[in-house]
């Protein structure tokens, strides 16, 4: 009774204390003790030695995970055996180990893609045990951080069967950083590879990224910017890569390179890169050999070729798949893809930006090499924060299509607005393209399952820099965390992914839980309604794109806001329908006629395809005036909504997190209102309407917007 007494006091206690600061380096692997001291005990008891079978560098990242994690989760020293010997938990393969083999799991395992793997309570003997096999190491990796993450969150133990078969094959994230430390459209610091102290210094933020990725299944990683450096290819950076790659390749990370595709007379002396000139071919299979040597399982190349300046293979008149074909040659005895990016669009070419792509590659559908991937962004204009999915999903059958996400916010505010992108990711994924029939979603496309890709992959823009938090907006951390975990399974819902990672991230209480769920969940519609609701798309502010830009014209109609939106005092919105640039026709029935029609286009999407007047009516009775208005008003108060719920977790949460992300919420409502304020007085220039009674005036006027330019923001 007295020992109760105590523990009890000693509870009390423990939650009286302050939260201990923290300043998110962790992310979502902080490892806290656990909160019920019973669960603790009887784990600790459980867990407290733990068999890893198997010899490998792999083994023993596993072995280290956890030392450390179950050593705070548990409060107690961890004794780690290679062999099982009567231990709780056993973790391994079933070639490393004669237990495993003997469980007859062959067949359950061998159905698994790669790297898959299964968790479950068996029995050996007279043993209970907790079992994580895999037929890789890495699998059982993954496993390992499957079960931290159970426990992490609170789950409970028992009578677990979890098997996990990741959906994609490779789950990328692509670096836009620079040679020189800058980061492309990066908000978080400079680049994490230092690039000039590589490959003689090895900074252990490169094994907390190795690790922060595998956790969520991550297993490639490009290095380099899509506008790309050719110098990257010569020995001497390819020593500085392959000791990443070293770094990353017991977490089952592979490597990845840009390739500018003029590389061959920038550090080839070549007078040509013409992919069909022999020496050029030559120059690559150069390049493919020397990076072997150093990094065995060098992954491949992404490459940007034909756009936005970047050289390709239009140059010398050749086509796309003629271009990607030469690069894939010289990978293919070592085992290398090519990721070919479909972001190309010319300012000669007078059709509708959103057509380009379509029309340049479904017509070399078939014409790639085995292992080459087509990498297409999600919408087909740009990352906005809302584009219908890209029409080449579906169109291109016979060649494997790999999707890119942007992870980094550039059109979502940066490391300073809270903006969680599962649900875009989602949205997008579980667009129904209809192409084999309903069902036939984007993320059927992707995984295979519609025309059976023999390589599948998915890829995020990151949002990785120096800062110490990692990704600059604590809530950054949670689209990395997201883009991994829908990159392994396309099924999971934005929620349980969200809570998922508040509950590794922040508490698991559900104080906690609920109000940060549903300010993630609604961030990004709130996001949208600010900025560019109804479908509105590409208003921004030039160049940095951070602010509200409506304004915008230039030389380059296809870069400026007026050649998106459109206004004028007939209307407003991009006809993109049968009679305008007719892009509805590069989707399936019944897409294509659901976009077509005005009535039947979701009005999401609405001034996407649709140019409509002024007073059009809204399914909600409003005008598309007051609508447009409404919307914005409501995106930027819904800030305040979000302010509140982030108030409401303050006792719950350790005060440096909680003041960084209270802080950034108050820049957000501030432009979230700036951006309301400068695109409500523009476009009001055209509707000639006024602002419906009930919503305050805006306090300046559209001059004033106008003017309003920042200097030197990051990330251009
Ligand atoms: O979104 C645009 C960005 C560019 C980027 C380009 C691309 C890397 O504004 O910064 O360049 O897309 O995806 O290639």
């Amino acid at each position: 009774m007295k020992r109760f007494k105590l523990l009890f006091l000693f509870v009390v206690i423990i939650s009286a204390l302050p939260v201990v600061a923290e300043d998110g380096y962790d992310l979502w692997l902080r490892y806290k003790p656990l909160e019920d001291v019973r669960t603790q005990r009887s784990l600790a008891k459980q867990f407290g030695t733990v068999a890893v079978t198997g010899q490998s560098e792999t083994v023993n990242a596993i072995k280290q995970e956890l030392q450390l994690a179950l050593g705070e989760m548990l409060a107690t020293d961890i004794i780690i055996d290679n062999i099982w010997n009567s231990q709780s938990l056993l973790i391994g393969t079933p070639a490393s180990s004669t237990q495993i083999e003997s469980l007859g799991l062959a067949e359950k395992l061998n159905n698994l893609a790669a790297d898959g793997y299964i968790i479950q309570n068996v029995r050996i003997g007279r043993k209970d045990v907790l079992l994580i096999a895999s037929n890789s190491d890495v699998g059982a990796l993954y496993g390992t951080f499957h079960l931290l993450r159970l426990m992490q969150t609170n789950q409970e133990l028992s009578d677990l069967d979890i098997v996990e078969t990741p959906k994609h094959m490779q789950r990328i994230l692509n670096h836009w950083d620079n040679l020189d430390r800058t980061v492309e459209r990066g908000y978080a610091g400079f680049s994490i590879w230092d690039w000039h102290k590589l490959p003689r210094y090895i900074y252990p933020q490169y094994i907390d990224y190795a690790r922060a990725n595998a956790s969520i299944g991550i297993n490639g990683t490009v290095l380099t910017n899509v506008n790309a450096n050719a110098l990257v290819l010569t020995d001497e950076y390819i020593d500085k890569a392959a000791a990443l790659a070293d770094v990353f390749r017991p977490y089952g990370i592979k490597v990845y390179l840009t390739a500018r595709f003029s590389a061959p007379i920038e550090i080839g002396g070549l007078e040509t890169a013409d992919p069909l000139n022999e020496e050029v071919k030559e120059f690559w299979k150069q390049i493919a050999n020397n990076i072997y040597k150093k990094i065995p399982d060098f992954g491949g190349f992404l490459v940007k070729a034909d756009s936005e300046g970047q050289p390709g293979p239009h140059n010398y008149k050749r086509t796309h798949a003629e271009g990607a074909n030469t690069l894939a040659e010289a990978l293919e005895p070592h085992g290398g893809i090519v990721m070919w990016r479909a972001f190309v669009y010319s300012h000669e070419v007078p059709v509708d930006r959103a057509l380009q792509a379509y029309n340049e590659f479904v017509p070399l559908d078939g014409k790639f090499n085995d292992n080459v991937l087509i990498q297409v962004k999600n919408g087909p204009i740009d990352f906005q924060p809302r584009e219908p999915y890209h029409p080449l999903f579906g169109a291109m059958p016979k060649t494997p299509l790999m999707m890119e996400f942007q992870i980094t916010q550039e059109y979502l505010g940066h490391a300073t607005h809270l903006t969680y992108l599962a649900p875009l990711y989602t949205e997008n994924l579980n667009t129904d393209t209809h192409i084999q029939g309903e069902g036939s979603t984007v993320a059927k496309v992707l995984d295979g399952t519609l025309h059976n890709y023999p390589i599948t992959a998915i890829a995020g823009v990151a949002n990785i820099g120096t800062d110490r938090n990692w990704t600059g907006h604590l809530f950054g951390q949670s689209n990395w965390y997201a883009f991994g975990r829908l990159a392994w399974d396309n099924s999971l819902s934005a929620e349980e992914i969200a809570e998922e990672w508040i509950r590794m991230t922040l508490s698991n209480d559900k104080s906690v839980i609920e109000p940060v769920v549903e300010m993630m969940m609604e961030s990004r519609e709130i996001g949208v309604n600010y900025r560019t609701p109804i479908g509105l798309h590409h208003i921004m502010a030039e160049s940095h794109h951070y602010g509200p830009g409506p304004w915008v014209t230039g030389r380059r109609p296809d870069w400026t806001s007026v050649y998106y939106h459109n206004a004028s005092e007939n209307g407003v919105g991009f006809d993109r329908t049968v009679n305008g640039s007719n892009a509805v026709s590069q989707y399936p029935e019944p897409l294509r006629s659901i976009y077509n029609s005005v009535d039947d286009c979701p009005e999401k999407f609405l001034l996407w395809f649709h140019h409509l007047p002024w007073d059009y009516e809204m399914k909600s009775g409003r005008t598309l005036w007051n609508e447009m208005v409404y919307k914005y008003y409501t995106g930027a108060d819904s800030v305040t909504w979000m302010q509140e719920k982030w108030n409401s977790v303050e006792p719950f949460i350790d005060d440096q997190r909680f003041k960084h992300v209270k802080q950034l919420l108050e820049m957000q409502r501030q432009d979230a209102i700036w951006w309301r304020n400068s695109c409500v007085l523009y476009f009001q220039q055209f509707s000639k309407m006024p602002i419906p009674d009930g919503f305050e005036k805006p306090e300046n006027n559209l001059e004033y917007y106008e003017n309003k330019q920042l200097k030197f923001v990051p990330g251009i």
